[in-house]
């Protein structure tokens, strides 16, 4: 009997232990609802549209005339989808700015949309927007700016009451569930006023009734985080470069700049928002906000400054990589889209992150914590920070605050990012992580950090190739509540270009492509300007010396001979299946063939009857049709000194006709042309506006789906067999079949004209430099 009742009571005892453990206690302040949706949104857009968009400023006055307004393509599905493939979860339209014109028919001023020309009156891009986030799942929010510089009622308690609260209502109620409703805090100063152009200051702390004015969202928009320099629920970070502190704490008290003070958005210590205060009273994590651009709102003059991929990236990890949340600032331009190169960078940039955390290389691993609350490994245990959930988490018994955890990978795996995540809704707990990687038979420390938080990314300054790890949690007040460890590689080729073209197996592109260290061997400089360089079957190099009116052979023994002398100033040319050399014949504006023994076809003279203005390079799809550039560069071995057609456009010569039909007439300047060998893509480079386009190839032979995939232009392309991408002009600069740039071979010439690659093994890039030729040993093969 007493036997019995002692093993129901061990039972009962370890049952508890193990099955009923209560959790961790919260620590500190805590998220609400509405703050745990923000944190998991992680990376929004802020969309700036306005007058500033037609008058090129950045704050207008606010005496603006609605009729400038017309974004007659305005296309949010555009906009919003190119912030999708960012990899942005959301976007905040700035449905008001200080210069107080309302992006939506509001009732509360007429200095709105419907009195622009947009839609004849009857427009409403906040409507619009909301639309294309609904059809695209992306969250919205709002920015409508407390300053007004056009309401002549600004400074008056009236403009608060009767016309921005007004006006929040509005986009509370009518345009769906908001995420975030977002504040600035520039706040008064000159203005037009209705006319009385004049400086109105305001009392920051007091004149907007903060409380007040919260409470309206509070009860129209209750999931929705309130930003501002004070938070209540996120706060800015302080400036706009895009980088939180190290450490940002998640926890905020907000302080005046002067003492005894309430402070306010634009009267706030703005510095503290950096890095929030590790006994801050609130929870309000950081959020930073950055444009894309030099300036918020859109000015043909920066579409050439946009932030680069990997400035984006940079800025990734010191802001969502420390807690924060990203804003990235978007601005359409004066027709109401996203320019090209905006939405190529966001889709590189949206690219990398997704293959980047694609996969957690812990997976699978054997995890061994130092302890597990109350043994329940269940609940508690290390495997839940394997499970990409922020909720579930590995936890210590209430005295155990600086617990170890040993990660076993079964095999040396190779990564550069480490991810921890705590599960915030008990708080924000560690203080202190450190990370040791086994080598040589001991423990050898790879990465420290300090606040976790809901996110934090370290990203090491090289890859790291191990087997074993182990986190040691170095300081925390409380027991740890951790919830993911994650490890990635940013392994941008692989990534990549797995899935979009094929097998490619390496982290460092230019290295594995040739050696780095090695220059490329001058093979002669006795020309006048070469160009047009193409390889035959055997791997014999064909290449022009136009002002000499030469075509040269450099055959795979190295020797170099004259193959054709008054050549029609051939320039670019391209091997046709029967080994013929096709070439642009430039000193008539012709396309010839011309056989092994040299004798001439023309294939092209004209376009309907007109001169062409001087193909200048070309490439043969595999039914012998003819992709073709006509740029036109006056030469002075013409008599005529203008273009007899319209227009420098791009064609396409079907095999065995005699007129060539126009697949591409919106380039400044075509010049290099290459094609993929399976047939299904075609590149062209616009040497006028410095952009490679990559078109698919329809069956008839024109193209469609152009898409701009390189900012920069060439006067003659390949490809290697990767699919990598290769630009002549300043040396030879190498792209990956995405366009990301991976290599540059400099080459010190003025100019590099054309290139291809040669050899027996087709390995040996061969590139034509000004009076030049030069040789490179490669570890690819071309595919020409
Ligand atoms: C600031 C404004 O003054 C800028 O014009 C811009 O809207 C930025 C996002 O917020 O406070």
């Amino acid at each position: 009997m007493m036997m019995k009742r002692i093993i129901i009571l061990a039972l009962i005892l370890s049952g508890i232990g193990a099955f009923a453990q209560a959790p961790p206690k919260p620590y500190g302040p805590l998220p609400t609802k509405a703050q745990l949706n923000w944190q998991e949104t992680e990376m929004y857009c802020l969309i700036h549209f306005g007058p500033d968009t037609y008058t090129d400023k950045e704050w207008g006055y606010g005496d603006e005339d609605p009729q400038i307004v017309n974004p007659t393509k305005f296309n949010a599905m555009q906009i919003v989808g190119a912030a999708k493939a960012g990899g942005f979860k959301g976007i905040i339209v700035v449905a008001k700015h200080h210069d107080g014109f309302c992006l939506w028919p509001t009732k509360t001023t007429e200095h709105n949309i419907s009195h622009s020309p947009y839609k004849n009156g009857k427009g409403d891009i906040v409507k619009e927007y909301r639309e294309a986030c609904d059809k695209l799942g992306m969250k919205m929010g709002v920015y409508c700016s407390p300053w007004d510089r056009n309401s002549a009622l600004y400074g008056n308690p009236e403009y608060v009451t009767q016309v921005y609260r007004e006006q929040l209502k509005e986009l509370y109620s009518n345009y769906g569930p908001l995420f975030i409703i977002w504040h600035d805090g520039a706040n008064g100063g000159d203005g037009y006023y209705g006319g009385a152009k004049e400086t109105r200051t305001i009392d920051r702390s007091t004149y907007y009734g903060w409380d007040t004015t919260w409470a309206i969202a509070r009860k129209l928009q209750p999931g929705a985080v309130i930003f501002g320099d004070v938070g209540p629920d996120v706060r800015w970070v302080g400036h706009e470069s895009g980088e939180a502190g190290d450490p940002c704490w998640e926890t905020y008290t907000p302080h005046a700049p002067d003492a005894g003070k309430i402070p306010a958005n634009g009267y706030v210590k703005s510095d503290e928002g950096i890095q929030g205060q590790r006994d801050g009273k609130y929870w309000i994590p950081a959020e930073c906000d950055v444009p894309l651009r030099p300036g918020w709102f859109y000015h043909q003059q920066q579409d050439t400054h946009l932030k680069s991929v990997d400035t984006l990236l940079s800025i990734y990890y010191k802001s969502v990589g420390r807690g924060a949340g990203l804003d990235l600032g978007l601005s359409p331009d004066r027709d109401g889209l996203l320019n090209e190169n905006d939405v190529d960078t966001l889709k590189k940039f949206g690219q990398i992150i997704a293959n980047t955390f694609a996969i957690n290389l812990a997976k699978g691993a054997t995890l061994k914590a130092s302890n597990v609350r109350g043994g329940n490994k269940v609940k508690y245990g290390p495997q839940n920070l394997l499970d990409n959930d922020r909720y579930t988490y590995w936890a210590t018994d209430n005295n155990i605050k600086t617990p170890q955890l040993v990660i076993d990978l079964h095999r040396p795996k190779t990564f550069n990012v480490i991810r921890l995540r705590e599960n915030i809704k008990l708080g924000q707990r560690i203080e202190g992580i450190a990370i040791d990687q086994w080598r040589d038979g001991q423990w050898r420390e790879i990465a420290t950090a300090t606040s976790i938080g809901g996110n934090r990314l370290i990203k090491l300054n090289s890859y790291v190739t191990a087997q074993k790890l182990r986190l040691r949690i170095t300081q925390s007040p409380v027991c740890i509540a951790l919830s993911d460890f994650g490890l990635y590689s940013e392994n941008l080729m692989e990534s990549l270009i797995k899935g979009l073209e094929g097998k490619v197996s390496s982290v460092n592109a230019a290295q594995t492509l040739y050696d780095t260290t090695a220059k490329p061997q001058l093979i002669s400089h006795q020309f006048a300007f070469t160009e047009g360089a193409s390889t035959d079957k055997k791997g014999n190099v064909f290449f022009t010396d136009q002002p000499n009116n030469k075509i040269w052979e450099y055959d795979v023994n190295g020797k170099l001979s004259l193959f054709l002398d008054s050549a029609g100033r051939s320039n670019g040319m391209y091997f046709d299946h029967k080994g013929n050399l096709v070439t642009c014949a430039d000193e008539h504006d012709q396309v010839w063939a011309i056989s092994p023994k040299g004798k001439i076809k023309v294939l092209l003279t004209d376009y309907k009857g007109h001169l062409m203005n001087g193909p200048n390079d070309i490439w043969i799809d595999s039914k012998g049709g003819i992709y073709m550039t006509d740029p036109y560069y006056q030469r002075d071995y013409w008599a005529r000194n203008q273009s007899d057609l319209d227009g420098e456009k791009v064609y396409y010569l079907p095999k065995n006709s005699k007129q060539p039909i126009i697949v591409d007439a919106d380039l400044k300047k075509p010049n290099g042309i290459v094609g993929t060998p399976d047939g299904k893509y075609l590149y062209v480079s616009d040497i006028g506006a410095g952009k490679t386009y990559k078109y698919t190839i329809n069956a008839n032979g024109t193209l469609s789906n152009r898409q701009l995939i390189i900012n920069q232009g060439s006067d003659g392309m390949t490809l290697d067999a990767r699919g990598d991408i290769y630009l002549t002009g300043k040396g030879v600069t190498i792209y990956n079949p995405v366009g990301i740039k991976i290599g540059h071979i400099a080459i010190n010439e003025p100019w590099t004209g054309n290139l291809c690659f040669g050899g027996r093994d087709k390995d040996v890039l061969f590139i034509t430099a000004s009076t030049a030729i030069y040789t490179l040993k490669m570890n690819v093969k071309g595919v020409e």
